[in-house]
Parts: C-alpha cells; sequence; structure tokens
C-alpha cells in the first residue's frame, strides 16, 4: 500500500515509499524526503509554521552537515567539522488511515541533541546521538492538514558551558556529526496498542531460558498502552514463529487493558529448538505480539528476533556459546564513511558486515555506541556475536569529578535506550558501561572518578536484562603498562574500574603507542593472575597503516603513532606479533581488533591522510583491504586465502628483498618473472620466502597453492627502477627519503644491531635531512652485492657528544678496517653537523659487511650510499 502525500504550499509530490502494515493494525509512514535544513546558530522563531525557509537546502534524510576525513596531508576544502546547529523542517500530509487513533513521530537517530517541534508545539528533546526516539505527536498532529515539523540538531562540542555538556560522549577519538542521520517515520497506530514509548523499545521483550537440545522456555513481556480515558478488554497474544512463518508455540491471554501503560507477561516452551549457533548456523526465531479488541479486531501488532542460545564467560577458559568453547575472534567498527559520514544506508552497513564475514570475524565491537538497529539484525542473521556499548568514552567530568547528577542521569538513560531496543537481538552478548573512562588521568593530569557511575550503570543492566553480561573497556589499569604513550604519570591517582562489570577488555596498543611487542603476553598473564575470576579480553588492539607509506623493513625506525609516516608493512608486522601472542592465551573469552576500517576523527593528521585514524584493516571507502586484512583472513577464515604481501609497494628501493604471502595453504610456490623461487611452507598464515633478487626494470611476482585440492595464485607487479648494483639506506629511518639531488635512500634495511633514535634530529648540513635518524650501538649492515668493487659513502651527524672522544668507533668493510677511531664530533667541527666518509670495498661473496665496532661510547651512522666503480 503506498500513499501520496503532497506537500502543497510548494507543491512538492512525495511517497511514503514503503508504509508496513499490519492488519491495518499500525502504519509506518517513512518521512525521510522534502525536508529543508539550513546550518545557523541564531535563528529564532524556525519553529512556526509560517516561517520562511524558501532559501535553505533541500535534503533527504538521513543527512548530515558534517564532512570528515579525505586523502593527502590537508584538510580539503570540502570539509566540515563544525559543530553546532543545525535546523530542519518539513511539510507533511499524515497518510489517511480508516481507524486512526494516535500518531507518533520516530527518529532513529539525531546527533547529537534534539528539539522537536510540530506544528509550532514543542514536543520535545532527546540528548544521545545513538539511539531511537519517539515522541507522542497526536494532540498536535492535523491528520488531515498540512502540518510542520521542525528539528534543532546540536552537535555542538561538549565543554563545560555547552549545551552538550551533561551528553556522553563528552570525549573521544571520533567524530561526532551532526544532523537528522539516520531516518524519521510516522507511526499511526489505534488509541490501544503496543507501547511507543518505552525509551525507543519494540514493546516485546523475550528471553530463551533453559536452553537445551530438548527444549527451552521463553520469557516473554509485552507493554500494552491505552490512551483511551477508560479501561478496555483485549486479547493479548504471544507467539514464535520458525523462520518460515510457522507458528511453534503461542499463547492468548484475555485481559483488560488498564489507561496507560501495562505490562502483560508469560512464558512459552518451544520443543527441540533449532539453536542460534554463531555463524556455524544463525538460526532465528520470532516473537510476536499481537493485541485483539474483544471482538477479534487486531489493534496492533509487533514482531521482534529471537534466538535459541546460551552464553557463558569463564575466567580460564573464555566464551562458550551454546556450551561449546568459541574464540570470540573479533573487530570493532564505528558508522562513518566518506561524505556520507554517518548518514549511511542499510546496503553500507550490509558491506560492511560482508568485509567483516569474510576476514573470518566471528565478533564484532560496535563501538563506541549504540549503532543503526539494522547492525544488530545482520549480527543476528549472519551469526555475528556483538559487544555492544554506550558513548561513556575518556572521562565522566571536564574536571576530574565524579560524574554529576544530569550527566549521570544522561548515561542511564543512553544505557536503557540501548537494552531496551536492542534487547531480543540474539546476538548481543555483552553490554558495554564504556571505554576507557579511566583515562582522564593521563590527559589532564587529574584524577579520574568514573566509579560510582559505572557501578550505577552496571546496576541499571542487573535490572534492565541479568540474563546478560556486563563489560568494560579499560585503557590504564595501575601496574600494567599503558596502552598509549600517554606517560605513566598520574596513574596513582586513577580509580581502578577493572571489575566493576562481570567482564572485562584490555585495550592494548603495544609496540603502536607504547612498549614492545612482546609486552602484550606479559601483561595479560599478570592481568589474568590478578583478577582470579575475571573473564577477560582485548578490546582493542591495532596500528595505522597508510595506503602510499612504505617501508623495507618494519623495525628499521621509530614510529611516529600520532604522525606521519604510517608505513603498511608496520602494521602487517604488528599484527603478525600480537596474534602471535592473543593466539595461545584461552583464558582470553575474546579479541577486538581495532579496527575494521578507517574512521574519521579530526584530531588525527596521520600516514597520508587527514582527519582519519587509520588503523582499519580497509580503508575508509572500503575498496582497498590492506595487507594485513589478508593476514587475518589467512588465520581466521577456512575460505582459500592466498595473497602476496606488499601490493601496494611498487617502487621497490632495494633489488634484494624478502618477500611473503599470506596464506591458509601448507605451503605455497614462488615465481618471479616466470621462474621458480621456491615453495615455502606456510604457519601462522605466513610464508616466506628471503633474500630474493629483483632484475632492474618491471618484476612480476606469482605465487601459487593448492588449499583443499583447489589451486588458487596471487600475482603483483614491482619495479625497481634503478641497478642492482646501487643501495642507498637511510638508517634508523622506517620510510626513506630522496635527497635533495633526487638520490633514492631506502627505509632502513639489511641491518643487524643497533637501534634508532626515538626521535629525529636538526642537522646542518645542504640536505639536513639525510642525517636525521641513525643506527646507533654495535651494529653491522649486510648488504647482498652483486661481486665487483664499490664506492661506499657513510653519513654521520653527532647528536649527543659534547666533547671529541666520547664517540669513538671503527668501521670495517668485509673485515677491512676503513674507519679507524673514527670520531664525529672531531670530523665534522661539531655536534648536529653533517660529515660524509668515502671509501672503496670489494665484494666477491655476494655480500659486503659493514660492520661498526665501538671504542668509547656507542658507533652510530645516518646514512649509506653504495655505488659501482667502474671495472678496473
Ligand atoms: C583507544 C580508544 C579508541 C581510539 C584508539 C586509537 O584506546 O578506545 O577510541 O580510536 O584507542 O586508535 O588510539
Amino acid at each position: 500500500m503506498a500513499h501520496r502525500w503532497s506537500r502543497n504550499s510548494l507543491c512538492v509530490i512525495s511517497l511514503f515509499a514503503s508504509i508496513a502494515a499490519a492488519q491495518d493494525a499500525r502504519l509506518i509512514a517513512p518521512l525521510d524526503a522534502g525536508w529543508r535544513f539550513t546550518q545557523a546558530p541564531d535563528l529564532t522563531g524556525v519553529e512556526a509554521p509560517a516561517f520562511d525557509d524558501a532559501r535553505w537546502t533541500s535534503v533527504e534524510l538521513p543527512h548530515t552537515w558534517n564532512r570528515i576525513g579525505n586523502d593527502g596531508t590537508e584538510r580539503s576544502s570540502l570539509s566540515n567539522n563544525i559543530q553546532g546547529v543545525g535546523w530542519y523542517r518539513l511539510h507533511f500530509k499524515p497518510p489517511h488511515v480508516a481507524a486512526a487513533g494516535r500518531y507518533f513521530l520516530q527518529f532513529d537517530a539525531v546527533g547529537a541533541v534534539a528539539d522537536v517541534w510540530l506544528n509550532g508545539r514543542y514536543l520535545g528533546k532527546h540528548a544521545g546521538a545513538f539511539s531511537r526516539f519517539r515522541f507522542d505527536a497526536s494532540s498536535s498532529i492535523k491528520p488531515l492538514g498540512d502540518n510542520v515539523l521542525v528539528v534543532k540538531a546540536d552537535n555542538s562540542r561538549p565543554q563545560p558551558g555547552a549545551s552538550t555538556q551533561d551528553v556522553i560522549p563528552l570525549s573521544g577519538d571520533f567524530f561526532v556529526f551532526g544532523g537528522i542521520y539516520r531516518n524519521v517515520s510516522l507511526i499511526v497506530t489505534r488509541p490501544v496498542h503496543v507501547d511507543l514509548l518505552d525509551f525507543g523499545g519494540p514493546g516485546l521483550y523475550a528471553r530463551a531460558l533453559d536452553v537445551d537440545a530438548a527444549g527451552a522456555a521463553v520469557q516473554l513481556s509485552g507493554r500494552v498502552a491505552n490512551d483511551l480515558k477508560k479501561p478496555r478488554r483485549i486479547t493479548v497474544e504471544f507467539a514464535i514463529e520458525d523462520a518460515g512463518g510457522g507458528i511453534v508455540a503461542s499463547k492468548s491471554l484475555k485481559t483488560t487493558a488498564a489507561v496507560g501503560s501495562t505490562v502483560t507477561q508469560t512464558q512459552l516452551r518451544v520443543e527441540h529448538p533449532r539453536l542460534w549457533e554463531g555463524i556455524k548456523s544463525p538460526y532465528l526465531y520470532r516473537s510476536v505480539l499481537t493485541i485483539r479488541s474483544d471482538t477479534g479486531t487486531i489493534l496492533d501488532r509487533v514482531s521482534q528476533p529471537l534466538g535459541f542460545r546460551t552464553m557463558r564467560f569463564d575466567s580460564d577458559r573464555g566464551f562458550f556459546l551454546n556450551g561449546e568453547q568459541m574464540f570470540l575472534k573479533g573487530v570493532s567498527m564505528h558508522q562513518d564513511r566518506p561524505v556520507k559520514g554517518w548518514a549511511i544506508s542499510r546496503a553500507d552497513q550490509s558491506q560492511d558486515f560482508d568485509l567483516l564475514q569474510e576476514l573470518g570475524a566471528n565478533a564484532v565491537r560496535l563501538a563506541h555506541y549504540q549503532h543503526d538497529e539494522y547492525s544488530y539484525e545482520l549480527a543476528d542473521s549472519r551469526g555475528i556475536v556483538v559487544w555492544a556499548e554506550i558513548p561513556l568514552v575518556n572521562k565522566v567530568s571536564f574536571d576530574g569529578s565524579p560524574a554529576n547528577p544530569a550527566l549521570t542521569d544522561n548515561a542511564r538513560q543512553q544505557l536503557t535506550e540501548l537494552v531496551r531496543q536492542n534487547y531480543n537481538h540474539p546476538s548481543i552478548a555483552v553490554w558495554s558501561l564504556g571505554n576507557e573512562t579511566d583515562l582522564t588521568a593521563t590527559q589532564v593530569k587529574g584524577p579520574s572518578r568514573p566509579t560510582v557511575l559505572l557501578r550505577s550503570l552496571n546496576r541499571t543492566v542487573d535490572r534492565q536484562d541479568p540474563s546478560r553480561a556486563t563489560t568494560l573497556a579499560d585503557c590504564c589499569e595501575t601496574g600494567i603498562p599503558l596502552h598509549a604513550g600517554r606517560g605513566a604519570d598520574g596513574v596513582e591517582a586513577r580509580e581502578p574500574v577493572v571489575g566493576i562489570a562481570d567482564t572485562v577488555g584490555y585495550n592494548r596498543y603495544f609496540g603502536w603507542y607504547a612498549g614492545q611487542f612482546s609486552d602484550f603476553g606479559v601483561m595479560l598473564d599478570e592481568a589474568h593472575a590478578r583478577h582470579a575470576g575475571l573473564p577477560i579480553s582485548v578490546s582493542e588492539y591495532g596500528a595505522g597503516a597508510a595506503l602510499t607509506q612504505h617501508t623495507d623493513d618494519a623495525e628499521g625506525g621509530p614510529i611516529n603513532p600520532h604522525g606521519r609516516p604510517h608505513p603498511e608493512e608496520y602494521q602487517n608486522l604488528y599484527h603478525e606479533k600480537s596474534w602471535a601472542a592473543l593466539k595461545p592465551r584461552e583464558y582470553l573469552w575474546g579479541v577486538f581488533i581495532w579496527n575494521l576500517f578507517d574512521f574519521a576523527s579530526d584530531s588525527r593528521q596521520e600516514g597520508d591522510l587527514t582527519d582519519i585514524n587509520e588503523k582499519g584493516l580497509v580503508s575508509y571507502d572500503r575498496q582497498t583491504r590492506k595487507d594485513a586484512y589478508y593476514f587475518y583472513r589467512a588465520n581466521w577464515s577456512a575460505q582459500p586465502t592466498l595473497h602476496l604481501v606488499g601490493r601496494r609497494y611498487v617502487d621497490r628501493a632495494y633489488a634484494v628483498t624478502d618477500i611473503k604471502a599470506y596464506s591458509n595453504a601448507a605451503q605455497a610456490r614462488l615465481f618471479l618473472n616466470g621462474n621458480e623461487i621456491g615453495l615455502s611452507p606456510c604457519s601462522s598464515g605466513i610464508c616466506s620466502w628471503p633474500s630474493v633478487r629483483l632484475s632492474q626494470g618491471a618484476n612480476e611476482l606469482m605465487v601459487t597453492a593448492q588449499i583443499a585440492g583447489a589451486a588458487i595464485k596471487d600475482s603483483l607487479h614491482w619495479s625497481l627502477s634503478h641497478s642492482d648494483r646501487v643501495v642507498s639506506i637511510k638508517a634508523g629511518d622506517i620510510a626513506g627519503y630522496v635527497s635533495k639531488d633526487g638520490q633514492r635512500f631506502g627505509s632502513d634495511a639489511y641491518f643487524a644491531g643497533g637501534a634508532p633514535p626515538r626521535d629525529r634530529i636538526t642537522v646542518l648540513a645542504d640536505d639536513g635531512r639525510l642525517y636525521d635518524s641513525f643506527r646507533e650501538g654495535e651494529f653491522s649492515y649486510r648488504v647482498p652485492l652483486p661481486n665487483g668493487r664499490y664506492r661506499v659513502q657513510l653519513k654521520f651527524a653527532e647528536p649527543t657528544a659534547t666533547g671529541p672522544g666520547e664517540r669513538v668507533f671503527d668501521v670495517t668493510a668485509n673485515g677491512v678496517m676503513q674507519l679507524r677511531e673514527f670520531d664525529i664530533l672531531k670530523a665534522a667541527g661539531g655536534r648536529l653537523k653533517g660529515v660524509d666518509q668515502f671509501f672503496d670495498a670489494a665484494v666477491d661473496q655476494g655480500i659486503l659487511v659493514l660492520a661498526f665496532r665501538p671504542r668509547r661510547g656507542s658507533a652510530l651512522v645516518s646514512a649509506l650510499s653504495i655505488t659501482p666503480l667502474a671495472p678496473r
């Protein structure tokens, strides 16, 4: 049934594109087309029906005025990160309904605070950017006439005095988009109907109890609203339908609906239920609530997803689904995309779940807030276990005090909305009370005091949904190395949050923000030992990866986690090491990679992007699966996977290079320019071929394997634009550099021993950048080269020594002393000045070993350039 709807004053004709009616009971009419929008904080009188919006922009929902995140290192002129007030106006005529009674306006989400007027009358306010809300519009609507709906959306940056000062999140590493970014609809019901004003919930809440193969009980609760002036005799019917729509259990209860809202409860038994078994078999039933009049007319009907499953957490053995242990291999997701921001479609959400499933994940953390309900439906129907959460992020106040009453109420409201609105989704395993609420201390050096609020939120869940566990994501538990290089100071002042919820997740970034890869396992084992009985997970771990930045050795130089560059290969190494630490720890109930997708965060100027956190395994536009995506696919998915690593590092710095593929095959065979290089076993998803020599010019790599009897292959093209006799290395630098005179220095490579500095130095030289990194200690370079004679140029700059003799070292080339008792400071005539040394060396066994041996202090080199000498 489609209703024509005319916006008569402006002669705009619109359609109720799809109107869902349940046997003439409830009618849902989308109000997504024909809106007018303007972004102007100081407008007055906008709510008046006669207000002139003719010059405003025409928009359709979903809509946001913000546009954040672009390629390149400069903010695009198309960006809009303005946070404040946006106004929306819509003229509409309600569809004609014979037996109408009540009218409700439903907003699936507005960022971040919404005020709503209908025909000049204020309907109310909703604070919170992520949850659905409804207003009863019955006394303001003109059922037969032109109606004017006005919405003020306000996403002002939270700060003391702002309209959002008591609305969570107060901060976060994600952009809060403004606008009516999900759909709006008008719901028309009879006067007696399923309650629509229950925190945006469906009014029907079902939970399967005592589930086993023989049978299960289903506890059902239906809320009936009687908006008449007197009680009314009704029949409340509860039913359970299988996936084919067949009724497997039902019960009718004759009752009297008192004026206002009443709750009717019952239990149904389902024999031999098919279980919801995660990705193995996500079988879904539906629970149905029907209200009939005493003459049998259907007054209203609501249907909700229902799954039969048990979920359990064990502090030593992890997560159990239907009694079977199951390691949750999860990813986190935000809800934004380029240009669209949060105004995404169902197709976008399906694509995200496609990418998640292709990866082989079986769990998702829908971070850091309530997502569109369709995402939870996708998780139900695809068998993905969900971590659902509210946007209580980083802090609970601006000054380190405990949460004030207004913020507490808002957090409770958003939590209640999350739980009520998504109560019936079988995929949801945990309700998370917040993310890194213990972080503030490290950012502002004041105490963080979230515990009173967290405890109260935990009680809220206990009351609303005792069947599910709670969790929270910790950033900074005292005594555990911090996840972020945000400083250990202030640690003592923080209130510990671990243990407040039933389970916990640790957000940790060892080898990215701080610490070493090897710290991860140690930290987790300590946490496991410290919190006996507490089921623990890793709620975040990840590393940035820029598609256009590359390195030959991800350990060659330091990463700048909050800046540039972020070579893609570092993300590969990070995940190889992190997964190796996580996989064997079977006490973990799950891990959640941060993040499946790059996402907008306007405080980030990192990698090769602007306003984007690029820790995604997939690019912001979902077009590029980064190499690390295939590492997980090789480890997590049963789908045949064979992927040559380095797809985007095409213009190679070095002729001799290690080659890797990610695969779930037992072994794989590599070919270079049609010649077989060899067969490599693949272990933990990695197959490798060390020291393969590329040819000058174009190179085609191909890898082949057999998986489950099927032959698969992958290939890529690389180019080497210089002779394999030229090797130029920027020591201690993860990215390399092209000098002012056009010489390409690759990232640090071929080294053994020594270490790069944490920070770059500024050096006085013609091209100071060539000297701003270095390798220091006792170390050597083992450079593969064709036999012959070479000129070796070494570049040095003294970073720290204050007087001659503090740093003195020898340099040998294939055992021949070349620089004896070399003192950079002396040779350069001062600190932070560039100085170069040259010598010739012979290679007769395919390798040039340059050894740097300290005599006093440590040896050091900034760059090396090796070029062939003309044959004598
Ligand atoms: C975190 C936060 C998350 C950030 C992430 C990061 O710990 O929970 O919101 O985006 O770190 O990338 O730094």
